[in-house]
C-alpha cells in the first residue's frame, strides 16, 4: 500500500516537472520575446553597443532564434548572467535559451540537466600574463596568483594543469569578466586564466593590448555551446536546427547578400529545404516554411557572424581554426536539412 502510494507521487511529481519544463515555444510566442541569458559583457561575444543594443557572437545566436521564431531579431530580453548565475537561471526557467561562452561537460548535461545544442565555438583554456613578467610558459607559473572566474570549468582545470604539473597558485576568485580585467590590470594577480577567445576578447579591450601576452599553452578542451532545459525536446529541436541553418548556410553559400534571391528557388535542393521553397520542415519544428531565412537575415550565416564580431579584421582578433567549416579544414559541419 505504502509503495503504490509513494509510486502514486512519483508520477505526479514526474508529471508536474514535465508541464514546468515543456513547450517553451508557446511560452515565448505568448510572451511576443524570447529571454536568453548572456554573459555580462565579453567583447566581441556579448556586450551593449554605444547606443545599448546588444551584440556579439553569442547574441547573434539568441537574435537568430528569437526571428525564427518570432519574426523579430530584436524580440529578445537579454539577461546578463554570471559564471555562478546562469545555469540555475537557465533550469528555474527565468531564461528560455542560454547563449553564453558556456562548455558543454558531462555534469551539466546529464547531472545539471541541461541540453547542450550544438557547439558554436571550439574554445580551450588558456594563461595571460603582463609581458613585463618574462614569463613565456605556464609551466613557469609556479606559486603565481591568478584571476580566475567562479563557477567555471576554468577553475577546475587550472587546479589539474598546477596538480599534474607539481605546481602551486593562488586563485583570487572573481564573478565577473570586468572584474577580472579591473583586478587583472591593478596587479590583484600575476596571471588571468579563462576559455582562449575570452582572453584575446578581454586583451582587445585593454588601452595597450601590446603590453600582455597570452602564452601557448592550452589546456583543455572548452566546446561552447547554446543550452536549453532538458524536458522540451520540440524546443531543443528549434535551437539545435537555428544554429545548424547558420552554419549550413556558410557551407552552401547563402549569405545575407544572397539569401532573398535564393529563397525564391536555386538549383540546390537542400538550400531549397532549409530556405523553404521545397518540403515541410518549418512546420516539423512548429514553424512556418521561412524560419531559417529570418534566422541567417538577422546577422547573416555563421562565417559572416564570426567575421563580424570576432574575426581577424577586428580587435578580438580570433582566426577560423577549429571553427572553420569541414570542408576547410575545421570541426563545423552541420548536419543534413533533409
Ligand atoms: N567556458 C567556461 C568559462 C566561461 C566564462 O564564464 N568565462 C568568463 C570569462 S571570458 C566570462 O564569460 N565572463 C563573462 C561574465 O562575467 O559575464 C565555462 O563554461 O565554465
Amino acid at each position: 500500500m505504502k509503495k503504490t502510494v509513494f509510486l502514486g507521487a512519483l508520477t505526479v511529481a514526474s508529471f508536474a516537472a514535465a508541464a514546468a519544463s515543456a513547450a517553451t515555444l508557446d511560452d515565448v510566442k505568448a510572451r511576443g520575446k524570447l529571454n536568453c541569458g548572456v554573459s555580462t559583457g565579453v567583447t566581441g561575444f556579448s556586450a551593449p553597443d554605444a547606443n545599448g543594443r546588444w551584440e556579439g557572437f553569442d547574441v547573434a545566436v539568441c537574435r537568430a532564434v528569437a526571428a525564427a521564431v518570432l519574426g523579430d531579431s530584436d524580440a529578445v530580453e537579454f539577461v546578463p548572467l554570471t559564471g555562478k548565475t546562469r545555469l540555475t537561471a537557465l533550469a528555474s526557467g527565468e531564461i528560455d535559451m542560454l547563449a553564453r561562452n558556456t562548455t558543454h561537460t558531462f555534469s551539466r548535461d546529464v547531472d545539471i540537466k541541461l541540453t547542450f545544442v550544438g557547439v558554436n565555438y571550439y574554445d580551450g583554456q588558456g594563461f595571460m600574463v603582463p609581458k613585463d613578467l618574462g614569463v613565456s610558459s605556464a609551466k613557469e607559473l609556479d606559486g603565481a596568483t591568478v584571476c580566475i572566474q567562479t563557477g567555471t570549468t576554468t577553475e577546475l582545470n587550472l587546479a589539474d594543469f598546477f596538480r599534474v604539473n607539481n605546481m602551486s597558485y593562488e586563485p583570487v576568485p572573481i564573478e565577473t569578466n570586468a572584474e577580472a580585467q579591473q583586478q587583472y590590470l591593478a596587479g590583484a594577480c600575476d596571471v588571468y586564466t579563462t576559455d582562449a577567445s575570452g582572453l584575446a576578447a578581454t586583451r582587445a579591450s585593454f588601452e595597450s593590448p601590446d603590453a600582455h601576452v597570452i602564452l601557448p599553452e592550452i589546456i583543455s578542451k572548452e566546446p561552447l555551446s547554446p543550452v536549453v532545459r532538458h524536458g522540451d525536446d520540440e524546443w531543443a529541436d528549434i535551437v539545435t536546427w537555428t544554429l545548424n541553418a547558420l552554419i549550413a548556410a556558410e557551407e552552401l553559400g547563402v549569405t545575407s547578400a544572397n539569401i532573398e534571391e535564393m529563397a525564391a528557388g536555386t538549383n540546390n535542393p537542400e538550400i531549397n529545404r532549409m530556405l523553404g521553397s521545397e518540403g515541410n520542415l518549418g512546420e516539423m519544428l512548429g514553424l512556418d516554411s521561412e524560419w531559417a531565412q529570418r534566422a541567417i537575415l538577422a546577422g547573416g550565416n555563421y562565417g559572416e557572424i564570426f567575421a563580424k564580431t570576432i574575426g581577424e579584421d577586428t580587435p578580438v582578433g580570433l582566426a577560423r581554426g577549429l571553427n572553420a567549416q569541414w570542408t576547410d579544414g575545421g570541426l563545423m559541419y552541420a548536419p543534413p536539412f533533409r
